[in-house]
């Protein structure tokens, strides 16, 4: 739950402090809100400065903050946290205010933002607001722009929120550890005018990579290629959020890259455009239609879609191995191959040897295969028709006739009308027809070997 102590109290306090700004009043410390929960929290409209329509960080929440004067304040804390990755699976990680991700920042154009971070862990930070538009003494490099946030320090930011658009944070200290940890979060602003590019829902969610090894919760961090958990907002399938949409409405997503390659993000149903990069907006006339949209290392995409057909529709990364949970690296290719009497002949040396795959690795997503503790299955979820043989980024679009605004509870599976589900044909199937000029049985195809350097071919 979000504790919000002295939140309210702190800006009936400074009510009265409207007409000051500046570094005066960074003198008093907005209290740090934090959340421990993975369970989405929809943000409430906003209580003070400009209105906004808030967005819906999956898995996740945003964070408060107090008007003082013309300035909105926040404090971030980056500190040790635990990430529950779906049920089964806790990582010990980096993040900020309880989680990670962070809590996602929220504001408007043109909003002064001045933001506290203070660093809980036990080696030094610094926040980069990636993408923004700022002084550079406030871009977070630390060493370039700013000495380190040392543990047990706070530092002030201060900037001004200069265009709308999906940016991100994340430390530009000691990167690769603190990132493999865990350490990031989203920064939207909103337009100005409400009624410019107004979507009907406006979900976020930020990919990271973790080397877990299975039965440890530790993120191996000087990893640099060879990951095995592809998450959204430090989340993997079947614990990532549904995505639930009211059937017509407008939807916008927007994604943020913070792993160390490009995750071809593919959607099913619903054809959408892309209308927002790490720039800003794309120019209506510029939009590309698209069914997959590449997110690039460090990059954002917003998609928007009106979501007119009901159904569950299944949205992922296209790189196979990304929809999968860790252990997948030392499982042997066995598709064709009789294991019986390899089984057989391994037991002798392993007693408990269980073959897998000789057909594909479907029969993985049903079995209960023996791990070891605080491990995800590495393909797992159901659906109502059986296994979904799935895990990393994988998530669900659910569009319904009947959803409420403003409603993001899971309505359980679709139910498909009558006649509209792919089904058996239960009637004679006819042998297929075959060429008849191809060698039946490759046996009878003769070859022609010829050595090495036995020919004049050695030079191409
Ligand atoms: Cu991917």
């Amino acid at each position: 739950m979000i504790s919000r102590r002295n939140l309210i109290g702190s800006s009936v306090m400074l009510a009265g402090a409207a007409a000051v700004s500046g570094r005066v009043q960074a003198a008093s410390i907005p209290e740090a809100v934090t959340s421990t929960s993975p369970a989405m929290q929809p943000p409430p409209a906003p209580s003070t400065g400009p209105h906004f329509q808030p967005v819906v960080t999956l898995n996740g929440w945003s964070l408060p903050w107090r008007m003082n004067g013309d300035w909105k304040e926040f404090h971030l804390v980056a500190e040790p946290v635990r990430r529950e990755f779906a049920a089964g699976m806790t990582a010990r990680l980096w993040g900020y205010n309880g989680q990670s991700p962070g809590p996602t920042i929220e504001g408007v154009e043109g909003d002064k933002v001045r933001i506290f971070v203070t660093n809980k862990l036990p080696e030094h930070t610094t926040v980069h607001w990636h993408g923004m538009r700022l002084p550079n003494g406030m871009d977070g490099v630390g060493g370039l722009t700013q000495p380190h946030i040392k543990p047990g320090q706070t530092f002030v930011y201060e900037f001004v929120l200069q265009r709308s658009g999906t940016f991100m944070y994340h430390p530009h200290a000691d990167e690769m550890v603190q990132m493999a940890m865990g350490m990031m979060g989203f920064f939207v602003v909103h337009p100005r005018d409400v009624k410019e590019r107004p979507v009907d829902r406006d979900f976020v969610f930020l990919m990271a990579s973790y080397d877990i090894d299975p039965g440890t919760s530790l993120p191996k961090v000087m990893t640099m290629t060879d990951f095995n958990l592809w998450a959204w907002n430090s989340r993997v399938f079947p614990g990532i959020d549904s995505l639930v949409v009211r059937q017509g409405d407008r939807v916008r997503i927007r994604i943020g890259n913070l792993t160390m390659t490009n995750h071809p993000i593919h959607m099913h149903g619903p054809h959408f455009e892309v209308t927002g990069t790490d720039g800003g907006w794309v120019r209506e006339s510029a939009r590309w239609p698209e069914v997959t949209t590449d997110v690039p290392v460090g990059g954002m995409r917003a998609i928007e879609f009106v979501a007119d057909d009901p159904g569950d529709w299944a949205i992922h990364c296209h790189k196979s191995h990304h929809t999968m949970n860790a252990m997948g690296h030392d499982v042997k290719t066995f598709i064709g191959t009789p294991q019986k009497d390899l089984t057989k002949a391994i037991r002798k040396l392993v007693p408990d040897y269980m073959p897998m795959g000789s057909a594909g690795m479907a029969e993985m997503g049903s079995m209960e295969m023996p791990m070891p503790d605080n491990t995800l299955p590495m393909m797992t979820g159901f659906g109502q028709y059986g296994p979904l043989e799935m895990g990393g980024m994988f998530s669900v679009v659910k569009v319904r006739e009947d959803v409420a605004p403003g409603d993001y509870k899971d309505p359980g599976p679709y139910k498909h009308p009558p006649g509209t589900v792919a089904y058996e044909f239960k009637g004679d199937v006819p042998e297929p027809s075959r060429r008849s000029d191809l060698p039946a049985k490759p046996s009878q195809v003769e070859f022609s070997v010829v050595k090495p350097g036995s020919n004049g071919h050695n030079h191409h």
